[in-house]
């Protein structure tokens, strides 16, 4: 009975290690929209794994895939609020960071090593200063994108074959004004009612990158991947301002160093994953068109300008001479 006593006692005094507050786990709860299959949900994982490792199990992260914690913009505002703690979020931060809009303008890269050297430079240095700042989250690292190309169930060859076409944009303000110009008729929805909405015929297509669309199953109600190639982009792994920053010197350190391995963990995936992605829509039966993507940019490039403020601008002008 003593024993039991000096143990109580010895374990509400910090004398046990689990019991004491450094032995705390603290647990980040992570929402995103691919499915488990995707590369963002693999990298997220071996990113939770090195986590847990490099902080002695002090720091867990739940990940939840395909929207189950909401939308990427409800997510976002659930960051804000502290009930969410990570999500992968890009040109929908521009809702709240303007420079976010740069991270997808309509044929702004020529491609993949203009866009990193954006990413990597002082371009991609303002726009992340600009959505901690803005939006009240830490970017953590980012996975490089496939292009976006729109599907349809009749072939897109140029602007005017987009006559009464109704699509899917995600809640990208600067997506709405480029595809408006181009002839669609776009419309805001949360990508996990996508499929549905091309089910039922609400929407006559959406676009994205091949990766998407197979996460997404969209070769099911899908015919065409029409090769517009309108956008290259990133897209960030972030996490709260306040989560990030209640964390010891040691912690965030350790979150840094995994960060940088789950970028290039996440940078493999994309290189050796998007080839065959592309093969296996095929595989199930969707058509790639080519396109007059010349007549794409020049039909969108007007909008593009008329719908960014002065100082986007300037970003989007360093971006495309850059
Ligand atoms: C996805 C998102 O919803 C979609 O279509 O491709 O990743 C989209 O790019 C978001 O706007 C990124 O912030």
């Amino acid at each position: 009975f003593a024993v039991g006593i000096l143990a109580m006692l010895l374990a509400a005094c910090g004398g046990d290690e689990s019991a004491s507050g450094s032995g705390d786990t603290t647990t980040w709860k992570m929402g995103h929209l691919s499915n488990e299959d995707h590369q963002w949900h693999k990298t997220a994982e071996k990113f939770a794994e090195l986590v847990d490792e490099k902080t002695d199990g002090k720091l867990q992260i739940e990940i939840y895939p395909n929207e189950q914690l909401g939308s990427e913009t409800e997510v976002l505002n659930g960051i804000e609020a502290g009930t969410v703690d990570m999500t992968i979020s890009g040109e929908t931060m521009q809702n709240w960071a303007p420079e976010a809009a740069l991270m997808a303008a309509p044929y702004a890269f020529k491609g993949e090593d203009h866009l990193k050297s954006v990413v990597e430079g002082e371009i991609g240095e303002e726009i992340e200063g600009s959505i901690k700042e803005n939006v009240g989250v830490t970017p953590l690292y980012y996975h490089m994108r496939a292009p976006r190309n729109l599907t349809s169930n009749e072939p897109i060859e140029t602007p005017s074959d987009l006559e009464g076409f109704k699509m899917r944009v995600p809640n990208v303000p600067l997506f709405m004004d480029a595809w408006e110009a181009a002839g669609a008729r776009p419309q805001v929805m949360d990508f996990s009612e996508v499929f549905t909405g091309l089910q039922q015929g609400v929407i006559d297509g959406q676009e994205n990158p091949v990766d998407l669309i197979k996460s997404a199953g969209f070769a099911e109600v899908q015919d065409y991947v029409n090769v517009t190639e309108h956008v290259y982009s990133w897209i960030y792994v972030v996490v709260g301002n306040e989560q990030f920053e209640a964390l010891d010197e040691d912690t965030q350190k350790a979150v840094q160093e995994a960060a940088a391995e789950a970028q290039s963990y996440g940078m493999d995936l994309y290189e050796s994953e998007t080839a065959e992605i592309t093969q296996s829509l095929k595989d199930e039966g969707m058509e790639f068109v080519e396109v007059d993507q010349d007549a794409f940019s020049k039909a969108m490039k007007p909008a593009v300008e008329k719908s960014l403020s002065e100082k986007q601008l300037e970003l989007y002008e360093k971006i495309v001479e850059a």
